[in-house]
Order: C-alpha cells, then sequence, then structure tokens
C-alpha cells in the first residue's frame, strides 16, 4: 500500500535518526496524536479483558503483566491505528528506508503491585524468521500512559545491536523454556555489571514512542508505581525475511489468531495479508 504521510510530516529529526542508527534506540517525542491515544486505550482494556488464544499472561510475582499480540486482527482500533496513523512512516523514517512491512502488534500492559520485571532480553531468537529483514526489525514502544523508570520504564543498553551476536532468548515468565539452545551465547549478566554499560531510559508522556533495534537489547523494571504501565510495541521489518520456525519461536499471525494454519511455507518470503507493506518511496 502507499503510505500516505511522508517523512515531512512527521516529529523527527536527522538527529533522531542518527541515534537510532548509532545506539539503536531512539525517543520520540509526540509521535502520535492523543485522539489515537485515547482511541487505543480502551481498546487496550478491551484486549485485556478478553485475552486471545496466543495473548500471554506475564505475570510472575503478583500484579498483572499482559501481553497482548496480533491485536490488529481482533480489534479495529488497532487495526486503524496500524494503517491509519503515522506509526509506519515513523519506523520508516526512523530507520532510513522507504518501506516496511509489518510484523506484528505486542501490547504489554503492567499493572500496579507485584514484582513483574522484564527480563534484559534481544528479541531476535524469539523470531520464526531469517535473510537480512529478520536482522532489521525495528519495534516502536508507544506509550499509552505516562511512564517512569518507577512504573516500569524499558531500559537498553545503547550500541548493542552492534555487538554481532545473537542470544539465547529469555522467558518473560522467567522459567527455563528457552533452554535448549546449545550453542548461542547467554547474555551477559547486565544489571551486575550496569556501570559497564550505556543504559538508556526515557520518561514518556503518552503518543511518545521509543524505537529499538531487534538486535538491541533492553529489559525494564517492574511497575512500583500506583499507575498503570500501557505500552503497545509495533513491529516493523526493514528488508527481506523469509519464515523459518524453529523450536520455540513464537507462533505466526494466521496460527496465532486461529485464522487456521499459516499459508507462510518455511523459506518463502512473508507476504500477504497477514503481512501488509507500507510503501512510502
Ligand atoms: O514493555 C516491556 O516491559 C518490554 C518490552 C519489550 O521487551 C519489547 O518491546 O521488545
Amino acid at each position: 500500500m502507499d503510505g500516505a504521510f511522508k517523512p515531512g510530516d512527521l516529529p523527527i529529526s536527522d538527529a533522531d535518526v542518527a541515534e537510532y542508527d548509532e545506539a539503536g534506540v531512539a525517543c520520540v517525542r509526540g509521535a502520535i496524536s492523543m485522539d489515537w491515544v485515547e482511541k487505543l486505550r480502551p481498546a487496550a482494556d478491551w484486549a485485556q479483558r478478553n485475552p486471545g488464544p496466543y495473548d500471554t499472561d506475564l505475570t510472575t510475582d503478583g500484579g498483572e503483566f499482559y501481553g497482548g499480540q496480533y491485536l490488529w486482527r481482533r480489534r479495529g482500533e488497532f487495526r486503524e491505528f496500524i494503517f491509519e496513523s503515522p506509526i509506519a512512516a515513523v519506523a520508516a523514517r526512523l530507520m532510513g528506508t522507504g518501506r516496511v512491512q509489518l510484523f506484528y502488534d505486542f501490547l504489554l500492559t503492567k499493572e500496579p503491585g507485584g514484582a513483574n520485571k522484564t527480563p534484559w532480553h534481544q528479541d531476535r531468537l524469539y523470531y520464526p524468521l531469517a535473510g537480512d529483514g529478520a536482522d532489521n526489525i525495528c519495534s516502536t514502544w508507544i506509550a499509552l500512559d505516562p511512564v517512569t523508570i518507577r512504573s516500569g520504564a524499558v531500559e537498553y543498553v545503547a550500541g548493542s545491536h552492534r555487538w554481532g551476536k545473537y542470544y539465547v532468548p529469555e522467558s518473560f515468565n522467567f522459567d527455563d523454556r528457552f533452554s535448549g539452545h546449545d550453542g548461542i551465547e547467554k547474555l551477559p549478566d547486565i544489571d551486575g555489571h550496569r556501570e559497564d554499560y550505556d543504559i538508556r531510559s526515557w520518561d514518556l508522556e503518552p503518543g511518545d514512542l521509543v524505537a529499538h533495534h531487534v538486535m538491541g537489547v533492553h529489559g525494564a523494571p517492574e511497575n512500583a508505581a500506583d499507575i498503570r504501565r500501557r505500552g503497545l510495541a509495533i513491529r516493523w521489518i526493514g528488508g527481506e525475511a523469509t519464515f523459518d520456525p524453529r523450536p520455540e519461536t513464537q507462533p505466526v499471525l494466521r496460527e496465532a489468531v486461529g485464522e487456521g494454519p499459516s499459508p507462510q511455507t518455511p523459506g518463502a518470503v512473508l507476504s500477504g495479508d497477514a503481512y501488509p507493506v507500507f510503501d512510502f518511496r
């Protein structure tokens, strides 16, 4: 589809683009209007109350940590947001490309209370993807609430997208489901050596977003504040990705929302209405 938004329409500077490139993470203030935020909030709460078959309860210790995926297939507001808001153009501009492909959306709601940390992790090996596009995915995490480090703002290790390593995925439930990845390195102990890393995090207002690179290492503290922390992360592919299901990779869209088996055969380029392309060229 042709993207309706052009780079010049966006509140993104060349410095933001350079920061995303160099640090693998960048914050864009006011990227999304409050009209969209107010439209998405009740839809986010509906999704949490009516979980789909592949949504995940990420709660480990009291409170609630809800993970909702593929919401754009279940609820019109998310679909409209993806197709009618500037979000695809924001991702394309930060990635320095004229074409992005939607991979999936992921709502991460951390309710106050409990001790639900997000482990430090790298996203790459959760995904059943291969090809240059698999190593060039941008995630746009949009704040639906005011977010502070106390309410669970995500932290990012700047520059880690250039470490040139794939790391074993970490289970958000802190179980050992990914322990079978022989020969793939585990992440270093970031929390034990925080002073050795350039850790970045931003207090966010609703409508601000943080974009991070698929190879970048990130994690988040628990929500120790008295307000909710809703973040809508949308993943954008910036190249050609092929379907590469491996043990423990997350399910792809058609299976995930009960639309039947995936039409994607291993090795095939991701395509079709489940993975729409946005072309701004
Ligand atoms: O929202 C969080 O706590 C974690 C977000 C995250 O890991 C991601 O968007 O990849």
